[in-house]
């Protein structure tokens, strides 16, 4: 008669809930425990960050798209937001499933377990020992759930259960709601300091940021070129001409930003060669480096986006390094990898030709910021990141498209990407509300490699008005421009439009960043009172 049953009708009141907290206590043991331990391991490794990586593998590009449109560069918080909110949501269903069905909980858990393995192990560069940590986490995991969930059934509130389990181990004490939630809120506690204590211990045994402060730039054989004093536009309000690395744009897809000590870092230059190379940091401190000013692009910048910016760069021009390696006949592509596996196809042309294709080492006069590719990046004038600006790169494999696909053009971009031509108007923002008379319009333009011959403005549907340019420093540099404008009062629209070196007028079809870049003319809307 006074069976416990696993009945709906005759579970307690309030168990599903607590069930539930034990789930996330579970949870949050499977999780900290394994990234206390995981600092000990490869740091790419921990089991927060490879399962971070995997659901960036797994989102569908529509996903992906809409997140880097919607959030930016907060794309990366965004994606911990929902990470949680899902890890959140499975453990409250596993708690619940394991207080009713102990043995589908712990199916529940290990294969929660499994897909935490599976994501650690298949990240770029990690080894089957990388496994140990979410392994001992699950394990954790099992026993606080038992430990809980065992609670739950011996709870005396509920007397039917406990009633029933007290006959069967009369030695051991029914449990209390109080009893449940101490031990929730201590395990929940330790957890958080694990996880916080595994972080900290992570950065700490890592000192590759006071390696890069203090390390010691070369001379350049070959100095950039000087820059014209007329680079910037007058135009208050937009942006720098050369952007300081702070405020640099940041697109990888690194969740945790590779950490590489100089001495470990080795470039292997192999595939279609006649000579394998291997290059140390050494080895490029030691070359004849250029420096250049060179403006980068994300395929991602959506028109009037401001995923662009200009640096002044120093490194070893890859032609030197690829001439080592004697690139064979018949191979037209260089696919560079970065030590976390991200990799990029550029054509080996490219590399060849005369313009700043470099192994950069050092970013506005200071060693490469961590998140900016720390020891070396590649930086090739006229492409977009994705095919060509591959940050802590560690190999270059001279190969041909046809044998080889990048990380990108995997997932459904193009597997070249020449930078489009494109105006941005910075001053007036869109939707700005303006005074009548003379109003500054201000922005940027480029076209690497081709340069900015002209930009022009539209207000409403008048005439195309030519905008002055400011001084060009380089055809692999964006250009400023302005224009004064004699505002009347209303609702107005401004347009802006580029015309590169070759002549060729900025086109007006629209065109969404997938696969090979935005385009379109910007507009904007301001409001002149
Ligand atoms: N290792 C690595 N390098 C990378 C990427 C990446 O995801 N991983 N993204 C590329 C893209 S898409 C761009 S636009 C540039 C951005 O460089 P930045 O972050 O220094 O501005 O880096 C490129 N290099
Ligand atoms: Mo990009």
């Amino acid at each position: 008669m006074n069976k416990p049953s696993m009945k709906s009708s005759k579970r307690p009141r309030g168990a599903t809930a607590l069930a539930a907290v034990a789930g996330v206590a579970a949870a949050a043991v499977v999780l900290s425990v394994a990234e206390l331990i995981g600092a000990f391991f490869t740091t790419r490794a921990t089991p927060l960050i490879a399962l971070g990586s995997t659901f960036i593998d797994f989102t569908p590009l529509w996903m992906k798209n809409f997140a880097v449109e919607t959030f930016g560069t907060n794309d990366k918080a965004a994606l911990f937001v929902g990470m949680a909110v899902t890890i959140l949501l499975l453990a409250c269903v596993l708690g619940i499933v394991a207080y009713r069905k102990w043995g589908l909980g712990v199916a529940g858990v290990l294969l929660m377990g499994a897909v935490i393995v599976g994501s650690v192990v298949t990240r770029a560069g990690v080894k089957p020992v990388d496994a140990i940590p979410s392994l001992i986490g699950t394990i954790s995991g099992l026993v606080v759930l038992r430990f809980l969930i065992t609670r739950l059934w011996r709870m005396q509130e509920w007397p039917d259960r406990a009633a029933d389990l007290a006959a069967k181990e009369p030695e051991r004490p029914a449990t209390t709601r109080r009893g449940f939630f101490a031990a929730a809120g201590i395990t929940a506690a330790a957890s958080a300091v694990a996880a916080t204590g595994g972080r900290m211990l992570s950065s700490a045994r890592s000192n590759v940021a006071a390696a890069r402060e203090s390390l010691q730039l070369p001379a350049p054989a070959k100095a950039a070129a000087a820059v014209p004093a007329g680079v910037q536009s007058k135009v208050p309000g937009v942006v720098p001409w050369l952007t300081p690395n702070k405020d640099f744009y940041r697109i990888d897809t690194a969740l945790s930003v590779p950490e590489i000590n100089v001495q470990d870092w080795e470039l292997r230059i192999h595939g279609m060669v006649e000579q394998e190379v291997r290059l140390t940091f050494q080895d490029l401190l030691d070359a004849k480096l250029i420096e250049s000013h060179v403006s980068l692009t994300c395929v991602s910048n959506p028109v009037g986006g401001n995923l662009a910016g200009n640096a002044k760069w120093l490194g070893m021009p890859i032609r030197d390094a690829l001439k080592m390696a004697r690139p064979k006949a018949g191979a037209d592509m260089v696919l560079s990898t970065s030590i976390d596996g991200f990799s990029a196809s550029t054509p080996l042309e490219v590399l060849q030709d005369g313009r700043d294709a470099m192994l950069a080492i050092a970013m506005n006069g200071e060693a490469l910021p961590l998140e900016h590719g720390y020891p070396v990046r590649m930086v090739v004038p006229g492409l977009y990141g994705f095919v060509s600006a591959t940050k802590w790169v560690v190999d270059l494999e001279v190969t041909r498209f046809a044998d080889n696909k990048a990380y990108w053009t995997q997932r459904g971009w193009s597997e070249r990407g020449p930078i489009k031509t494109m105006a941005r108007i910075d001053v007036p923002k869109s939707f700005a509300k303006v005074p009548a008379g003379k109003v500054a319009i201000g922005g940027t333009a480029w076209a690497q490699t081709r340069g900015i011959t002209k930009v022009e403005v539209q207000i409403d549907s008048g005439p195309w008005t030519e905008a002055v340019l400011s001084d060009e420093a380089s055809l692999i540099t964006w250009r400023q421009w302005s224009l004064d404008w004699d505002a009347t009062p209303g609702p107005h629209y401004l347009k802006v439009r580029a015309t590169d070196g070759s002549g060729e007028v900025q086109t007006d079809k629209r065109a969404d960043p997938v696969p090979d870049g935005a385009s379109g003319w910007q507009s904007v809307m301001v409001t002149v009172e």
